[in-house]
C-alpha cells in the first residue's frame, strides 16, 4: 500500500439516551474518524476516544495532536506498507496513545482488506459468520426502570446483559434484575469503582451468579484483581487494566482475571487485539469484544474481530439501532431476533459510508499530504 493522503474528522453525534456509567454521563459522543487514501481504495478508522479524560486518558485533542505531529508523519516517512502489521512497527517510538494509534491502524487494515477484495474477517483469519450480541445499560434511576429496560433488551433478542454499576447501585439492582427474569446470561460492569475495602460487597454478589464483575477495582491494577478473584468465585473480566499482550499475559500469569474484553482502541489496533486473542486461547481464557459506543465504522471493526474464535461470549456489539437516529454506514447494522448480527461479506469493513451522513455529524476536518 500506497499511503499519499490522511484526512481526519472530527464528528459529533447524540446518543439517543444518556448513558451513565460510575465515571460520569453521555448525552453523545465527539470522536474522530480516519480516512486512509491508498491508490484505488480508502481506508477508514474510528478513534474511540471521547471530549474527556475519564475512561483513558487520551481525548479528541491528544488523538488529533499525535496523528497530525507524529502518527501521519511516521506513516508518511514509509515509502510503502505491505502489511498492516507493520503498523505497530512504526509507531513504535510513541509512548501509548492505543486510541490514536488504532485509528490509523484500522483504517489500514480496512484500506489492506479492499485491495484485497476480502471482508475484514477473513483477512484476520476469523471463520465466525454470525456474530452473538449482548447490550450494555447505563446506570438507571430506579430498580424498577432498570427492571423495564432489561424487559425490552430480552425481547430485542440480546444474548447477555451487562448492567453498569457503582457503589450503591449494585446489589439491590442486579438482585431485581434476577427476581424478575431469572437465570439470564447477567453480568455487571464497574469501570473501577471499588476498591479492595468493598470485597465484602462482591462476597454478597457472588451467589447471583453473574457471568462476570467487569473491572471492579483500579483502572491501573492487575495486584488487587487477583486477590480479589482469590476471595470470590465470580470470575472477573478486566477492561481498563489491559492495554497490550504483555499486560494480559502478566493478568493470567498473576490470576488477576479469568476473562478479558477487548477493545481494539484499548490495545492500540487490530494486530494487538489478535495476540491478545491468541494468547488467552492458549491459557483457557474467553474474551469478548467490547464498545466504546461507536458509530458503525468503529463497530464494523468490532465486528471483525468479533469473528475468531475465541470471543465466545457475546459483546458490547450492539446495532447502530441502539444508540443512533442515523448511522454513517449504510446499510445500517443490524441484529436478528435471536440477538444474531450476520457478518457482510462485502471487502473490508463491508459497509458503505452514508456520506450525507458523514458530512452532516463532521465538525472540522484537515487533510494530510504525503
Ligand atoms: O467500560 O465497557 C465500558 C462505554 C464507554 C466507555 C466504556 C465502556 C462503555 C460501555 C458501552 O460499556 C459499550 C457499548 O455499548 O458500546
Ligand atoms: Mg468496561
Amino acid at each position: 500500500m500506497k499511503i499519499e493522503k490522511v484526512v481526519l474528522r472530527k464528528l459529533k453525534m447524540d446518543l439517543k439516551f444518556p448513558f451513565q456509567t460510575s465515571f460520569g454521563t453521555s448525552e453523545g459522543r465527539e470522536f474522530l474518524i480516519t480516512e486512509v487514501y491508498g491508490e484505488n481504495h480508502i481506508g477508514y478508522g474510528e478513534c474511540v476516544v471521547d471530549t474527556k479524560p475519564f475512561y483513558s486518558e487520551e481525548t479528541v485533542q491528544t488523538a488529533w495532536h499525535m496523528m497530525k505531529d507524529f502518527l501521519i508523519p511516521f506513516l508518511f516517512q514509509k515509502e510503502e506498507i505491505l502489511h498492516p502489521n507493520e503498523v505497530r512497527d512504526i509507531f513504535r517510538q510513541v509512548r501509548r496513545h492505543n486510541m490514536a494509534k488504532s485509528a490509523l491502524e484500522g483504517a489500514i487494515w480496512d484500506l489492506y482488506a479492499k485491495e484485497q477484495g476480502k471482508p475484514l474477517a477473513e483477512v484476520i483469519g476469523g471463520e465466525k459468520k454470525q456474530i452473538s450480541v449482548g447490550v450494555s445499560i447505563g446506570i438507571q434511576k430506579t430498580k424498577e426502570d432498570l427492571v423495564e429496560i432489561v424487559g425490552k433488551y430480552l425481547e430485542q433478542g440480546f444474548q447477555k446483559i451487562k448492567i453498569k454499576i457503582k457503589p450503591g447501585k449494585d446489589i439491590e439492582m442486579l438482585q431485581a434484575v434476577r427476581d424478575q427474569f431469572g437465570d439470564i446470561p447477567l453480568m455487571a460492569d464497574a469501570n473501577s469503582a471499588y476498591t479492595l475495602d468493598d470485597i465484602h460487597l462482591f462476597k454478597q454478589m457472588d451467589p447471583l451468579h453473574l457471568m462476570m464483575f467487569e473491572q471492579p477495582l483500579a483502572h491501573d491494577d492487575i495486584i488487587d484483581h487477583a486477590k480479589l478473584q482469590e476471595a470470590i468465585k465470580t470470575p472477573i473480566c478486566l477492561d481498563e487494566s489491559i492495554h497490550s499482550v504483555e499486560d494480559a499475559r502478566k493478568a493470567i500469569e498473576l490470576g488477576s482475571c479469568k476473562i478479558i474484553n477487548i477493545k481494539i482502541g484499548r490495545v492500540g489496533g487490530i494486530a494487538e487485539a489478535i495476540k491478545i486473542h491468541d494468547l488467552c486461547k492458549e491459557n483457557q481464557i474467553p474474551v469478548w469484544c467490547g464498545g466504546m459506543l461507536e458509530s458503525g465504522i468503529g463497530r464494523a471493526h468490532n465486528l471483525a474481530i468479533t469473528s475468531l474464535d475465541n470471543f465466545t461470549i457475546p459483546g458490547d456489539t450492539a446495532p447502530s439501532a441502539r444508540y443512533w437516529e442515523e448511522d454513517i454506514i449504510q446499510p445500517e447494522i443490524e441484529m436478528n431476533e435471536n440477538g444474531e448480527i450476520e457478518l457482510s461479506a462485502k471487502p473490508g469493513l463491508g459497509y458503505e459510508i452514508n456520506q450525507g451522513a458523514l458530512e452532516r455529524y463532521t465538525v472540522s476536518t484537515e487533510t494530510f499530504l504525503k
